[in-house]
């Protein structure tokens, strides 16, 4: 035994001849050296540890993930090819509103004028699609007049449904800002602000993960702020997501004040001259005024550091609030501005068709939709390819 505790002390290049054969104290010293090694790599000595933090607001490094040499990082950040196909997983996520409206409805035009009862499951089916009463109304009255001309079975209905849809929404689509697609190289420093809220679990943080790490691999450099501090589990959520991404997270104490995250993330994103600022906001009910009037003040204080800030208000939704969407939107609207839309969820719900009524109804384009929870679930939101995908028709 106590050649063995030599060797050690040997390897370890320590003096043993005031210690051989005093099992306990050899013990005891291996135990001050493996303690200091441990709290060398916790960052520090116990005195240091207990020291209240000097500002509200830290950056924290995830401690367990090491600097990695820069290729390697770069490897990570390579975009990812999908197996399945982003028209694939489109046409996939919108099957449940194809099958269960939208299909249906190709189906009851065999050609000629429409019968009373034909009408009436019409306009049931779009009711209960959610695409807003006015809409479904105007559309019910639409294909009654374009069935009497006769010739128009479920292949003319469908181009005849994406025409009408296509002409409510094109133009509000048209005005969307290509730098949240693509990182545009010539505006490389000039840190876009973008803020993201909506009700609780519509899915704003995942969403946020997968836009940091979309626009990462292309090279940008990406600053989140996680402005949800009310809850450390959703923090830890969104750092996963960042250390994947290769974006710098900006975090706070649990319950600090969020409009000082904001503020934080958007200062060290401007100092580090980053491309974009993504700010995560905690979930909340659109009828609750307090609430609401706290993200309002989280708008207004990163004005203080860059006067156009933030420069994208995007209201995430969940499809499967239907109807209820709407209400949502007009209120996320009112208080904040919003200057597009993420339409997540369309893989769970009937109701992708909602999208229609909440952009005519805000005039506010959708940017991105999701249609389930990896990266690649999350693509840009292109008019055509979802009425083609929703309606079943090549575009
Ligand atoms: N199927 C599906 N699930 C999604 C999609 N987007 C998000 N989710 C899931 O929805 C759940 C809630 O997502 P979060 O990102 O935490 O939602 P949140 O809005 O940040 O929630 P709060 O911060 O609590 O308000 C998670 O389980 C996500 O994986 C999507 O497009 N499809
Ligand atoms: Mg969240």
């Amino acid at each position: 035994m106590i050649d063995l505790i030599q060797s050690i002390y040997s390897a370890l290049g320590v003096s043993t001849s005031a210690n051989i054969g005093d099992v306990y104290g050899l013990f005891s010293t291996l135990f001050i050296a493996v303690s200091g090694v441990f709290m060398f790599f916790q960052g520090g000595t116990s005195a240091e540890r207990i020291e209240a933090p000097k500002t509200e607001v830290k950056k924290e490094a995830a401690p367990e993930v090491k600097p990695e040499p820069k290729e390697e990082l770069e490897q990570k950040r390579e975009p990812v090819v999908p197996e399945v196909s982003w028209s694939e997983r489109l046409k996939k996520g919108l099957s449940r509103s194809r099958g269960q409206v939208w299909g249906r409805l190709g189906s009851l035009f065999s050609g000629g004028a429409l019968t009373e009862e034909q009408l009436e499951e019409i306009e049931e089916l779009l009711y209960s699609a959610d695409i807003g009463p006015a809409t479904a109304t105007e559309l019910t009255e639409a294909v009654t007049e374009r069935a009497k001309q006769g010739d128009f079975g479920e292949d003319e209905f469908k181009s005849f449904l994406f025409n009408f849809l296509k002409e409510k929404m094109a133009a509000i689509h048209d005005g969307v800002d290509t730098d949240l697609y693509q990182f545009d190289e010539s505006k490389r420093g000039k840190t876009k602000v973008i803020m993201v809220v909506g009700v609780n679990g519509a899915g704003k943080t995942t969403t946020i993960g997968k836009l940091a790490t979309k626009l990462t691999s292309q090279g940008a450099n990406v600053v989140v702020g996680a402005c949800d501090t009310f809850r450390a589990a959703a923090v830890d959520q969104l750092q996963v997501w960042c250390d994947r991404a290769g974006a710098t997270m900006i975090r706070a104490k649990e319950g600090s004040n969020p409009s000082g995250v904001g503020y934080e993330a958007l200062q060290t994103a401007l100092t580090q001259k980053a491309d974009y600022c993504i700010l995560d906001t905690a979930g909340r009910l659109h009828t609750k005024g307090n609430l609401m009037d706290e993200l309002a003040k989280s708008k207004n204080v990163l004005k203080k550091l860059d006067e156009n800030a933030p420069h994208q208000v995007l209201l995430v939704i969940d499809a499967i609030t239907g109807q209820n969407a709407i209400r949502q939107a007009e209120e996320f609207n009112k208080t904040l501005d919003l200057t597009g839309l993420i339409f997540t969820k369309c893989d769970g719900s009937s109701k992708a068709g909602s999208a229609v009524s909440i952009v005519q109804s805000l005039k506010v384009p959708i940017t991105y939709i999701g249609v389930g929870e990896s990266v690649e679930d999350l693509n840009n939101f292109n008019l055509d390819e979802y009425l083609g995908a929703l309606l079943d028709l090549q575009v």
